[in-house]
């Protein structure tokens, strides 16, 4: 068996993954790769790591072939927030890196994860309990480059034999790294404005209805999905998971339960309130759970109590 390579290690996902990969696998086996340079002081921490822009296709090849690389988690891309202000450079960063992960996975034999997102599904999707296989008809770049990530996925596991999988990812809450400009970063900026200063101004609306999983169920699944015997996966472009189905006025009361002087307001922001509306306010992920064993331990409550706790201790 071959090292695993992670791109865009240094995100949201990146900075809980590769940790969770080095203790099962072996610090030296996992390479983190990202864009940006690391400061010389924090190398040694997070060695072996390559600086990566995988936008080029002869970076990507070089460290796959100088790594002995036989599995990849593909987490580099912008997110929809991000997307939506620079749609082009989105197309660029998302499409041309996954191309080229598929590519160089199809030279070397290599397993390949890929994040797709709920973005992934548009107003014509059913918004509640969003089947597995469904309309996806974004309206967002973002949600674009994520339906034609899992599609070009598809056809790189049934046209080359490429070993792809994938999960439709709900919004994740973490407090190891900052989100990297999504719209559904409110949730964890809640938790961390919480802790901070008591009071937090939100920019959906207090009813805006999303999926979102606590980021160690996230991992887990990442990581069961590509332990999984590839005979019982169904799908190949990506799983629908979620943990839970909240809106920001019930993730405010869960805070609250903890932290009863805690206090929200709402300033709307029409981009991201947009995105949102134009999402699925629910997952069925039940192809998830029988084909591999999804299945969260984190519920609203149990993900606020260990949110606080943690970001309690971080801010000391
Ligand atoms: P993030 O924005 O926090 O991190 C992305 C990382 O990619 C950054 O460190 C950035 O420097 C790096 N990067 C950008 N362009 C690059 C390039 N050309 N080459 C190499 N690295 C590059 O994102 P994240 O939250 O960790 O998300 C990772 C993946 O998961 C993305 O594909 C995202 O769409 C998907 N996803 C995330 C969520 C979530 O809630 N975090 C939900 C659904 C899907
Ligand atoms: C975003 O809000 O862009 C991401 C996602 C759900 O894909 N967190």
């Amino acid at each position: 068996m071959g090292n695993i390579l992670v791109t865009g290690a240094l995100g949201q996902i990146g900075s809980e993954l590769v940790p969770a990969l080095r203790a099962e696998y072996g610090r030296d086996r996992v390479i983190a790769t990202d864009l940006k340079v690391l400061p010389p002081t924090g190398a040694e921490a997070l060695a072996p790591y390559d600086h990566l822009d995988c936008t080029d296709p002869h970076q990507l090849h070089e460290a796959v072939r100088r790594h002995d690389v036989s599995t990849i988690y593909h987490l580099a891309a912008l997110l929809s927030a991000s997307a939506e202000a620079a749609p082009q450079f989105a197309w660029t960063v998302n499409m041309s890196s996954l191309y080229n992960v598929l590519e160089v996975a199809r030279g070397y034999g290599c397993q390949v994860f890929f994040p797709s997102s709920i973005g992934a599904f548009g107003p014509d999707t059913p918004r509640d309990m969003t089947p597995q296989v469904t309309v996806q008809r974004p309206t967002t770049i973002y949600g674009v480059t994520k339906v034609s990530g899992e599609l070009l996925c598809d056809y790189y596991a049934s046209r080359f034999g490429v070993d792809t999988r994938g999960l439709r990812l709900p919004g994740l809450v973490s407090y190891a790294a900052a989100p990297g400009g999504g719209t559904t970063d409110y949730a964890v900026e809640m938790f961390c404005h919480a802790v901070r200063y008591g009071q937090y101004t939100c920019f959906l609306a207090p009813d805006t209805r999303l999926d979102m999983a606590y980021m160690p169920d996230a991992v887990d699944g990442m990581m069961r999905l590509m332990a999984t015997d590839a005979g019982k996966l169904r799908y190949r472009n990506a799983y629908n998971i979620t943990a839970m189905s909240v809106t920001p006025e019930e993730i405010a009361a869960a805070i609250r339960a903890h932290m009863p002087g805690f206090e929200i307001d709402y300033e709307i922001d029409p981009v991201r309130q947009a995105i949102a509306d134009s999402w699925p306010r629910s997952l069925d992920d039940s192809a998830a759970r029988a084909d591999w064993g999804w299945s969260p331990k984190f519920d609203l409550h149990a993900m606020a109590r260990d949110m606080l706790l943690r970001l309690g201790e971080k801010m000391k």
